[in-house]
């Protein structure tokens, strides 16, 4: 595994985001969409017509150029990157086989039935050799990116990848994942538990290769009743953090910012503040002076507007940010983003109107 030091690469021309996430007070608060790199955008579908998704995730040139896509065309109204791949390649480098379906999403061939099914995954699976094209994609997109904006890794959360790996796909109800929580919960431990380690690995090897901070979605947390998520969800993620930051300390890699997204999960918002995590990425139904005031400024909040209100017509959007942004606070530890991934038939040009309102509006009230 190479190990490729992060001084070689371009410095950093908008460093906003690394400065806010930890904790400093900037001039205005620094935005990124979760999915901007997505179906919203014409030149997603140009290159996605040609290749299937994860042929794309797996060639670090195309994860690459579709990484870029959101910062070229947005330019200076995007503080942030995501590297372009997805929560189930972990699935996949445990021995799973996932396809995305168009109009379906992923889809698993074989899900875990029982916990029998469990020997059918690589226990001791060589993460850096199974995600190497990750780390490929992220070295090479830093250098493209050429310091115009920070690069996030990711990892989807033990329970949510759990929750997947069972049901097979999306799902309503998650009642097949949920009955093994119950009905095996020694197995389902285990299981949350390899997940657990893999992710650790997973992410230290993703800020070896150039991430400059990390998120880790827990999209189904919400799902979770706040006794299961206490139990099921939450010791995984503090783990995760802890081990994250001890690894990259002996590596003298680099301290990198750490983000938790647990979708749904505002029972939570206090145990989430406590657990190792630089910043909580709020939903959009948790309103953000009560987060502010239940986190009481330990952790910086990320967020949040509804997604769908980039359907609602200019005036909308621009009042709703100008209010979500007056919300967080003029001293706000804020990074704005949305409360979930951009939908798929947004128009990007409503997406502008978003990013231009929360820059001007965050600004102005710092002034
Ligand atoms: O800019 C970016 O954010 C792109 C990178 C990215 C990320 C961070 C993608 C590309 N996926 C993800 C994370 C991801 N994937 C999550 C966590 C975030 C969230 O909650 O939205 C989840 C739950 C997934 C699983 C997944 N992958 C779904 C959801 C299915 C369901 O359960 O309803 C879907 C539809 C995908 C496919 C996918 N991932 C990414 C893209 C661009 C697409 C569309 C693929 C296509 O072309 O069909």
């Amino acid at each position: 595994m190479s190990t490729t030091s992060t001084k070689s690469f371009p410095p950093l021309k908008n460093d906003l985001l690394l400065r806010a996430a930890r904790g400093e007070k900037v001039e205005r608060a620094p935005i990124w969409i979760m999915r901007q790199a997505g179906r919203y955008l014409p030149e997603f579908h140009e290159v996605r017509k040609n290749h299937s998704f994860f042929e794309i995730c797996r060639t670090p040139e195309l994860a690459c150029q579709l990484t870029l896509q959101p910062i070229d065309r947005y330019g200076t109204l995007l503080d942030g990157s995501i590297i372009f791949s997805d929560i189930l390649v972990i699935p996949q480098a445990l021995g799973l086989d996932v396809q995305m379906v168009t109009g379906r999403g992923p889809v698993f061939t074989d899900p875990l039935e029982t916990p029998k099914d469990m020997s059918r995954l690589q226990m001791d699976v060589d993460v850096d050799k199974e995600l190497g094209y990750v780390y490929e994609a992220i070295t090479l997109t830093r250098h493209k990116l050429d310091g115009r904006v920070p690069l996030f890794g990711f990892i989807g959360a033990p329970w949510t990848l759990m929750a997947y790996m069972i049901e097979g796909g999306g799902s309503k109800t998650l009642s097949k994942a949920k009955s093994w929580l119950w009905k095996y919960p020694t197995e389902s431990h285990q299981l949350l538990q390899k997940i657990a380690d893999v992710s650790v690995e997973f992410l230290v090897g993703q800020v070896r290769a150039g991430a400059q901070l990390l998120q880790v979605f827990d999209s189904w947390a919400g799902e979770l009743s706040p006794y299961d998520f206490k139990h099921y969800s939450l010791p995984y993620i503090r783990q995760i953090a802890a081990q994250v930051r001890q690894r990259l300390a002996e590596a003298k890699l680099p301290e990198v910012p750490m983000v938790i997204f647990a979708k749904g999960a505002w029972f939570a918002l206090e145990d989430l503040t406590d657990i190792g995590y630089d910043v909580v990425s709020l939903d959009w139904t948790i309103d953000p002076e009560y987060a502010r005031k239940v986190t009481k400024d330990k952790v910086v909040l990320q967020g949040n507007m509804d997604p769908s209100v980039l359907y609602g017509g200019e005036e909308a959007i621009r009042e709703t940010a100008t209010r979500m942004v007056h919300a967080f606070g003029k001293d706000g530890k804020h990074i704005a983003n949305l409360g979930h991934g951009i939908l798929p038939t947004v128009d990007p040009e409503a997406l502008k109107v978003y990013l231009e309102t929360v820059q001007k509006v965050s600004a102005e009230i710092r002034k």
